[in-house]
């Protein structure tokens, strides 16, 4: 409970600090919070998973005011689809813009590093935030430990629906690195509790309609489904909006994953969702930039116990390779949206 009330006030308290960045750099006061030792009036390409995803656009929303904070310019580029080909010409485009860095959420952990060998090679740092991928020379800034989402999740469903009934996940993207990761942590989880059966784990590429086809899809094929695990942002919204007009269904299914609190308020609030989790997409992004700038300018380097600082936010170290991730640097812990504290958050 300590625990969850220290990240409550580290949500809201970072959050009013990215209003407070923010702020100063529309009065121009912003460089009085850089450090000295860094670069200024570099460029940066943001390549999020798409340009359409709010998430990500908060995510974007918060490389961004580091960056400005720290002098720096940031240019958003990518595609409307989560593919990696999508992703690809923004990666060109940062190349031949001579940028100093890349911030990007992989859809995809291995297609996309040819590209991103040759933008390293051409001396961009490379960073990959929310979702890595697995190439070489690159620092990825993450959400919270990969482990713990996963099975944070299984267990919020787990003691919801009695730890018992067949449940399936919709995910984002099938080639999406960090929904994969979370959910092979998902399926180790559920050895813990025998009576849950996985039936089936449906794609709906972070595009809302095509997560309300496979949602129902899903429904029609196991009517009598107990629960959704949707680690998505898109996902869980869009199965929510459908529930909250189904309600019959939630006699026996339950909705649980990862959302915006400003999306899920509504439907937490009127009680289609009780539980659900995420952590401050803005301040990942204030972390991935702050990263990237200190890469590129030198002041940090990816090895193992190197730390930087993230105004606002407080001093990173980067951890040690683990199973299937390079050096890595965690946000924090994800927290726990209910009714008593989803309407308290701006994101
Ligand atoms: C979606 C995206 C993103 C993920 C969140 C939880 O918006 O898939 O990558 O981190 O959900």
């Amino acid at each position: 409970m300590k625990i969850k009330n220290r990240t409550a006030t580290a949500l809201v308290s970072s959050a009013l600090a990215t209003v407070l960045v923010v702020g100063l750099s529309g009065f121009g006061l912003a460089s009085a919070s850089a450090s000295g030792t860094l670069k200024k009036g570099q460029t940066f390409y943001l390549i999020p998973k798409d340009t359409l995803n709010p998430y990500e656009t908060l995510e974007d929303g918060g490389i961004k005011a580091a960056l400005q904070a720290l002098g720096d310019k940031a240019v958003i580029s990518s595609g409307t689809v989560d593919t990696a080909a999508a992703q690809i010409p923004s990666i060109q485009a940062a190349i031949q813009a001579h940028a100093a860095g890349i911030v990007i959420a992989g859809n995809d952990p291995s297609a996309l590093c040819p590209s991103l060998a040759q933008a390293h090679a051409a001396g961009l740092a490379v960073v990959s935030a929310d979702s890595d991928v697995t190439c070489p020379n690159h620092l990825f800034i993450n959400q919270a430990n990969t482990q713990q989402i996963g099975t944070s999740e299984v267990d919020l469903l787990a003691n919801e629906i009695g730890k018992s009934g067949e449940i399936a996940i919709l995910s984002a993207a099938a080639t999406a690195t960090n929904q994969n990761s979370w959910i092979k942590y998902m399926k180790q989880e559920l050895k813990k509790y025998p009576k849950m059966k996985l039936v089936t784990t449906v794609y709906g590429n972070d595009d809302p309609a095509t997560s309300l086809t496979v949602l129902q899809g899903l429904l029609s094929a196991y009517p009598t489904l107990r629960g959704i695990i949707s680690p998505t942002t898109v996902g869980i919204s869009t199965s929510a909006q459908y529930l909250d007009t189904h309600k019959s269904l939630l006699k026996h299914l339950t909705l649980t994953g990862l959302g915006l609190p400003s999306q899920m308020k509504k439907y937490v609030l009127d009680g289609t969702v009780k539980k659900f989790e995420l952590w401050n997409p803005i301040n990942l992004g204030k972390l991935a930039g702050y990263a990237v700038a200190n890469l590129a300018s030198g002041t940090l380097k990816i090895k193992t116990g190197q730390t930087f600082s993230a105004p606002g936010l407080g001093k990173y170290t980067i951890l040690p390779a683990a199973a299937g991730t390079g050096p890595s640097v965690v946000l924090g812990p994800p927290f726990v949206f209910t009714k008593a504290n989803v309407a308290k958050f701006n994101f």
